[in-house]
């Protein structure tokens, strides 16, 4: 038994590395499908427990038990084929067993027949070493063969994870085309009238106007982002509409191209979180494509799909305003944002914003989305909310309080700011909006602090409704009350 167990944990890490020195760490891994498995079929309520109480290091939970699972089934293979060898007495025959059938497993898994070799391979290895002849049972004998196997297994493993992660270098969004090149003019004016509206904040931890790609927050279903080159990616328009479509990338890139600032926040954030960002995004409005095929439904709905099998649904009013982006502060879109294609709906929670967009399908019946089906109520528009991400003292003794705040498409009119816990308020100072329908600004305020003090914000949105104060978690519909922090003397 012990042994059978050594067996199947060599061949399964073997297994395992081998892939990953072949795939790196995509979709071509083979723990990637089998993770998507994982989390799909993780039930909503530990999903929305895990988002508020785990965060963002949950994912590496899943992606081991995924590791696990498959490192078990080819260890599987490799004890199978390891008792073949033994009762036949032909040791290659028990190895090339073991190779095939988690070629097999790998192959079927991944849809990747060529790159599974990388894990068979290691697997027969593995396997015709510890299959070695069993009818000399001399102790020495055996022990060589353990550590032969052990060392090499192991000795294996590290270097093809070392391989894995170094081809995994530029798996993410530096390995989109021409990421390098300039920007265009009109981004980087853009860009530089952001710089311009920002406060001139002490406090250090409070980004500025526009979120630099690799700063943006990044909210995946899926831990292994899809590859879509810009060559393969089409949209197609379909379900109750008069004349169904299909777009392709060069379509879309020849319709009249907009920079816009746009801000996205999540629903699962939690009340002074920070997934809540701003860009610059290139696109062209959604409209006119929309146009094209009349839409039609009874509900008035549309189900927008993506790539990695992401689904939502929300009203098509919605989609009035929407934008199809494919830059983002004047590079393409990195794969992590949905290279080549996303969609960016104003004014709504992050998750109506479909990455790796494939299909608008317009609806007859009101359907859930991946999130609405976990229990969250997403697609409809953010609730204001002011952030505080930074207290400073100054040198002359006085604190400087500061952060964003965000309303969607209502807009920032004020933020107020308490420093005795919610007794008296007085306006912080916020950045010239930028230009847009849906963006956030930055806010300050410098004040003499008395004391052990709590510092309590709020923010008004353009239609003039103060941000409701009572505290709700953001499962399921957004967090909301006023953030507030006790600051020591
Ligand atoms: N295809 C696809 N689109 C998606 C998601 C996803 O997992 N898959 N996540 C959504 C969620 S919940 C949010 S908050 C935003 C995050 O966008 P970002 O990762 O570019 O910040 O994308 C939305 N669009
Ligand atoms: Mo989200």
């Amino acid at each position: 038994m012990g042994s059978r167990l050594r067996v199947a944990a060599l061949a399964g890490v073997s297994g395992v590395a081998g892939s990953f020195a072949a795939a790196g760490y995509t979709r071509q891994f083979v723990a990637a499908p089998v993770d998507a498995l994982v989390v799909r079929a993780t039930p909503g309520a530990l999903v929305a427990w895990m988002i508020t109480n785990v965060g963002e290091s949950a994912h590496v939970l899943h992606v081991a038990l995924a590791v696990g699972i498959v490192a078990g089934l080819f260890g599987a293979t490799a004890v199978v084929g390891r008792a073949v060898a033994a009762r036949s007495g032909w040791r290659l025959a028990g190895a090339g067993l073991a190779g095939v059938l988690s070629w097999a497993v790998a192959a079927t898994i991944t849809d990747a027949p060529g790159l599974a070799l990388a894990a068979g391979a290691p697997v027969a290895v593995v396997t015709a070493v510890e299959a070695g002849p069993a009818a000399r049972r001399e102790l020495d004998v055996t022990r060589r063969r353990v550590v032969r196997s052990t060392v090499g297994a192991l000795g294996f493993a590290s270097v093809a994870s070392a391989v894995g992660w170094y081809q995994s270098v530029g798996v993410g969004d530096d390995a989109v085309p021409a990421a390098t090149g300039e920007r265009s003019e009109a981004v980087q004016e853009r860009l530089e009238a952001a710089a311009d509206r920002e406060l001139d904040l002490a406090a250090d931890d409070v980004p500025g106007l526009v979120s630099p790609i690799g700063e943006f927050y990044n909210v995946d279903i899926a831990e292994f982002d899809p590859t879509v080159p810009d060559d393969d990616w089409t949209l197609t328009v379909t379900g109750e509409v008069e004349s169904p479509q299909q777009f392709d990338f060069a379509d879309v890139r020849e319709r009249p191209t907009e920079h816009r600032f746009v801000t996205l926040r999540c629903v699962g954030e939690g009340l002074n979180g920070r997934k809540l960002d701003t860009a610059v995004w290139t696109g062209t409005p959604l409209k006119p494509l929309l146009e094209e095929v009349d839409p039609g439904g009874d509900c008035g709905c549309a189900m927008l799909r993506a790539h990695d099998d992401y689904f939502v649904q929300f009203p098509v009013d919605a989609l009035e305003d929407a934008f199809l982006a494919w830059g983002m502060n004047g590079r393409p879109l990195p794969k992590s944002h949905g290279h080549p294609v996303r969609v960016l709906v104003p004014g709504h929670w992050g998750e109506t914003n479909v990455k790796w967009l494939s299909e608008i399908e317009l609806l007859d019946e009101e359907a859930d989305g991946y999130w609405e089906e976990r229990g969250w109520h997403g697609t409809g528009p953010v609730n204001t909310v002011a952030k505080l991400w930074d207290d400073t003292r100054l040198a002359d003794g006085r604190i400087e309080v500061a952060g964003h705040a965000y309303a969607g498409t209502r807009g920032i009119e004020r933020v107020e700011v308490s420093t005795d816990g919610g007794r008296t308020w007085t306006d912080a100072e916020l950045s010239e909006p930028l230009p847009g329908e849906d963006v956030w600004r930055q806010w300050h305020h410098v004040y003499e602090p008395d004391g052990t003090h709590e510092v309590v914000v709020r923010a008004t949105d353009g239609e003039g409704q103060l941000q409701p104060e009572e505290r709700a978690d953001s499962f399921p519909s957004g967090a909301t009350g006023w953030v507030s922090k006790r600051i020591e003397p």
